[in-house]
């Protein structure tokens, strides 16, 4: 059998299943990262679960996200991670070196091996031909104390790219050309392959930045061959002894196809406010802008600057354009600074922030009210900026900085002469990684703000619970747990965070939740819980009692994180019965703990008198956690 590159990875690392499209496997995990955003959670999980040392090959915790330091929370943050990793024996990256995704791929990527991240974008090191997959926190604490992951074997799509992009076109073109087609739930349960000649002119930077927003449409995964390009990148970054030539068979056959020819790629931007909004940057032209901020995990690497960096050289912004620059690693930034880079964007009036997410989570830089902003990010939903009503466009670099000139929305194409090569010697130093120095006695410090993380839900065997809210369709991880900097830095405290849940769609949701004492129901439309993989979206509404959500459909790592804590995920199996439900309306089961051994669901209506038909996707394992209170019971009773 002719396999594909995503099979044969799979296939190296199957613990149990069968792999077909849709049917649960358990892969072994080789190697993990966390970033402190979701890592404080998953530390403390990884030790309610495990005394030992981490049994992955290779486990790095990044400091990242929760960087500003308004009050002492990010800190103690920090250093608890450092005691604790050092403890377990888990590399730790301090603050200032960079964002997880680029730094792991620049110097812990390994081609043919797996990875697991307690962040969405983990796909970014696909690029290197891995399989790299964004779980939540306690997926990726289990992982470390040596479980396999659980996950439903995906479909996968291959891309096949042709041609060669053109003058002022990027590789973000072409992930917003393949979200335009696919849409933000257009990749849930598949891996999007990418092959054929068009992917020889792609750098393995670029290919990271495809991989990564590959996230943003609900994929498992996406993965790139592992090539001469990926060797020339692992000489560059003094790896070579890690690389391993890799590629699908020749003439194997993908569950789905796409095509996407490099050459006629025209400039794209993602409009207001969801990453698959897609339209020409020439129909956009002339849209006045307020700010430009280049960086995130998808646009940061050393071409992406130095490209913003050239078009800039010698010019000056516009009077009306903030602009900001997030390097992705401290390597790029000491890159930019040897190679003049830098000075080119500090002399254009550019303002330079620290090596980290930054503006992406919304930790400073919010747009001014009603502003427009360009950025280079993946995520553009509404809010997640920081300013409700600011409309923040989403685009390449060469994009963002030619629009910086102009002080509006300007189209690159055909009009940038120079293309930046991928480096041939990175500059090398690892100091900011602290490799752990294990001892035994050593205790980890955790800091006044960290609060113990709430007990998983054990649903009732028979119940008749209140609806608190009906949302629509694209719920996203940013309404149910909203992220900015003044709610990350108590991401180790649930209880304080959960009075914030949901509220950008619904207001009052935390108090009518926390009124209900026997527990709650969600009903939501399509896609439910997309973008993130932050557990806090699940540990919320948990603390807040809720015990079933109901949805048209789920995102897949927001759906786990609901079992993974015991909360029962629904999915109806008519859609119509979607309009029958009104909030307040009281739903009851009867002997739910043997409904859970089947499919299909039966729920009443008690105020309608209806009776719902509904459906229970699951895997055998996840209806054990339902049962039995969530993961961390589970794996402590194993
Ligand atoms: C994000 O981009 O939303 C984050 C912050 O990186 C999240 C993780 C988190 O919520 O901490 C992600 O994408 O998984
Ligand atoms: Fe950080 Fe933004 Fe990337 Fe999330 S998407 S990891 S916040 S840079």
């Amino acid at each position: 059998m002719k396999k594909t590159l995503t099979y044969k990875i799979l296939e190296n690392h199957l613990v149990s299943g069968e792999m077909t499209p849709g049917e649960g496997i358990a892969i072994k995990i080789d190697n993990t990262l966390t970033q402190d955003s979701t890592g404080t959670m998953a530390y403390l999980q990884y030790e309610a679960i495990s005394e030992d040392k981490v049994k992955t090959k290779r486990s790095v915790a990044y400091i990242d996200h929760n960087m500003l330091q308004t009050g002492p929370e990010n800190m103690d943050d920090h250093i608890y991670i450092q005691t604790v990793t050092d403890k377990i024996g888990v590399i730790y990256s301090r603050p200032g070196n960079g964002i997880c995704h680029r730094l792991n791929l620049e110097r812990f990527s390994m081609p043919g091996e797996t990875l697991l991240g307690s962040d969405s974008h983990t796909p970014t090191c696909g690029g290197v031909g891995m399989i790299a997959i964004g779980a939540g926190g306690l997926d990726i604490a289990a992982a470390m104390a040596g479980s396999e992951y659980y996950l439903t074997m995906p479909k996968v799509v291959g891309v096949k790219l042709t041609g060669k992009l053109g003058n002022g076109v990027s590789a973000k073109d072409v992930i917003l050309e393949v979200l335009r087609r696919l849409s933000v739930k257009g990749g849930v349960g598949k891996v999007i392959e990418y092959y054929g000649e068009g992917v020889k002119s792609l750098t393995v930077s670029q290919r990271g930045s495809i991989t990564n927003m590959g996230a943003e449409l609900g994929a498992t995964t996406s993965i790139f061959p592992s090539d001469s390009e990926t060797l020339k990148f692992f000489k560059a970054q003094g790896r070579e002894d890690d690389f391993k030539e890799l590629s699908a068979d020749e003439g194997c056959v993908y569950d789905e196809n796409l095509e996407i020819n490099l050459s006629e790629l025209k400039p794209l931007a993602a409009c207001p406010h969801s990453p698959d909004n897609v339209k020409d940057v020439k129909e956009l032209e002339g849209t006045k802008i307020t700010q430009v901020s280049i960086g995130s995990c998808t646009n940061s690497s050393y071409e992406d600057l130095m490209t913003a960096a050239k078009i800039l050289k010698g010019k000056t912004i516009a009077d009306n354009v903030s602009l900001t620059i997030a390097p992705g690693s401290r390597q790029v930034l000491d890159m930019l600074s040897r190679d003049g880079g830098l000075s080119d964007l500090i002399n254009a009036g550019a303002r330079i922030l620290e090596c980290g997410c930054g503006p992406c989570i919304g930790m400073g830089q919010s747009p001014n009210s009603g502003g427009v902003s360009l950025r280079t990010f993946n995520r553009n939903f509404k809010g997640r900026s920081g300013t409700v009503d600011a409309n923040v466009y989403l685009v390449s670099p060469e994009v963002a900085a030619y629009s910086a000139i102009k002080g509006e929305i300007a189209d690159p194409y055909e009009k940038i002469d120079f293309v930046i090569e991928e480096p041939t010697e990175y500059i090398i130093n690892d100091n900011m990684f602290i490799m752990p120095k294990p001892d035994k006695n050593k205790v980890s410090v955790k800091g006044p703000n960290i609060k113990p993380f709430p007990k998983a839900s054990v649903i009732y065997d028979n119940f008749d619970l209140k609806v608190v809210t009906k949302l629509e369709d694209n719920i996203t991880t940013d309404d149910i747990m909203p992220s900015n900097a003044k709610l990350l830095p108590f991401r180790s405290n649930i209880e304080y965070l959960s009075e914030f849940c949901l509220r950008p769609v619904d207001e009052n949701f935390s108090k009518k939740a926390k009124a209900e004492e026997k527990g709650s129901i969600i009903v939501a439309g399509d896609n439910y819980g997309q973008g993130s993989s932050r557990e806090h979206a699940a540990l919320a509404p948990l603390y807040l009692g809720v015990k079933v959500v109901i949805t048209k459909s789920f995102a897949r790592i927001h759906k786990n994180n609901l079992i993974n804590n015991g909360i029962v995920p629904l999915t109806f199996i008519n859609e119509d019965d979607y309009d029958t439900i009104d909030i307040d309306d009281v739903l009851s089961a009867k002997d739910m703990l043997k409904q859970l051994d089947g499919d299909e669901i039966i729920i009443k209506n008690e105020t309608k008198n209806k009776e719902y038909k509904l459906r229970l996707e699951v895997s055998d394992r996840e209806r054990m956690l339902l049962k039995n209170g969530g993961l961390i019971n589970y794996l402590k009773t194993k």
